[in-house]
């Protein structure tokens, strides 16, 4: 069973897994970037609010010049700060994460949340009362201002990211360049059945994101449902021979989903890309998706922001 990659609207191909960043360490996401594009990985989630994009970029230096890969290899996608929202600052702020990659060109660039926070050095502005400060800014003037970095080359494509049934359609009633994909989390806890059909229909994309259940999110409280523990899901991955883990990074790609497991772990990251010798069969499917229960592990921000996407029913 190949990696067959999944081809986007506009004839991108993007590997069905990478290798998510978020809170890896500075010190430890080189390595960790290193040992996936060794193990294989051809995909790598970054964002500017990581705090690690020169660190991601020491890695892909290393392995352009050792030449394991070149960069037409490899899939990069990065993402559009809150903080940025506002057109005129969009250019500027896909320039600051390929200097920090060492890239001249990404190949996916997202909108990474629909609400725009006030403008200026602090990425998580809050005020007296520790609410997000929002900026006025309309999340479709910024992508208008994506479209343009798409016409001169700074990226491949263009998309979206945790952005709901209602924002999506606003984006594609403006849209010059259609987005290729909305990146959200999907999970057997929170399966996005209604949201990846609409996306469907629109020839939209999927990437999901903390496809086991993000359990370093820095908010993760002791009591919180595990998924990676979770026994009915162990009892599939056992039927396999494989883990749980594997199962549930196939439950993405057996629905067609991108998925982005992160690890710093040389053996999980190995691991996590062993998903090609086996497949969820049809009843399994069913199984897992019948773990929903709304189980989201993130949000951003405050609910009342006018474009908080997690109000509508999808
Ligand atoms: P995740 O991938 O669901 O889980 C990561 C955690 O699982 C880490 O603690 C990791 O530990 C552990 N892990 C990895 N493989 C394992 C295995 N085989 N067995 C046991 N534990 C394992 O969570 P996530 O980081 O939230 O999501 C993945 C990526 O999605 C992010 O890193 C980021 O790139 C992206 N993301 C995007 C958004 C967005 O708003 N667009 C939001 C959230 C996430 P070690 O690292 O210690 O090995
Ligand atoms: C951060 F850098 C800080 C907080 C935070 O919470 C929501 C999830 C998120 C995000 O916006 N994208 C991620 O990958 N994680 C995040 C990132």
């Amino acid at each position: 069973m190949a990696a067959t990659p999944v081809v986007l609207n506009n004839g991108e191909k993007c590997p069905i897994i990478g290798l998510g960043t978020w809170k890896s360490k500075p010190g430890e996401v080189t390595q960790a970037v290193k040992d996936a594009i060794d193990a294989g990985y051809r995909h790598i989630d970054c964002a500017h609010v990581y705090l690690n994009e020169k660190e991601v970029g020491l890695a892909l230096k290393e392995k352009f010049e050792e030449g394991v890969i070149k960069r037409e290899d490899i899939f990069i996608t990065s993402k559009l700060w809150c903080t940025f929202h506002r057109p005129d600052l969009v250019e500027g702020a896909i320039r600051v994460t390929l200097e920090n990659l060492g890239l001249q060109y990404l190949d996916l660039y997202l909108i990474h949340w629909p609400q725009a926070f006030k403008e200026g050095d602090e990425l998580f502005p809050k005020d007296a009362d520790d609410k997000f400060l929002p900026s006025t800014v309309d999340y479709v003037d910024t992508y208008k201002a994506m479209e343009a970095l798409v016409e001169k080359g700074l990226t491949k494509s263009i998309g979206l990211s945790n952005f709901n049934k209602k924002q999506i359609t606003r984006v594609l009633e403006a849209a010059k360049i259609k987005p290729v994909m909305n990146q959200i989390e999907v999970h057997p806890y929170l399966n996005q059945e209604k949201l990846i059909s609409f996306c469907r229909s629109q020839d939209i994309a999927i990437t999901g994101y903390s496809p086991l259940g993000s359990p370093d999110r820095p908010w993760a409280k002791p009591d919180d449902p595990q998924l990676l523990d979770d026994p009915r899901l162990k009892t599939i991955a056992d039927k396999y021979g494989k883990t749980t883990a594997h199962v549930l990074i196939r439950y993405a790609i057996d629905r067609g989903i991108i998925v982005i497991p992160k690890s710093v772990t040389k053996s999980r990251i190995i691991s996590n890309f062993n998903v090609f010798d086996f497949q969820l069969s049809a009843e399994d499917l069913k199984e897992i998706a019948s773990l929903e229960c709304n189980g989201r592990f993130c949000s951003m921000g405050d609910t009342y922001h006018p474009d908080h996407p997690f109000h509508d029913e999808y």
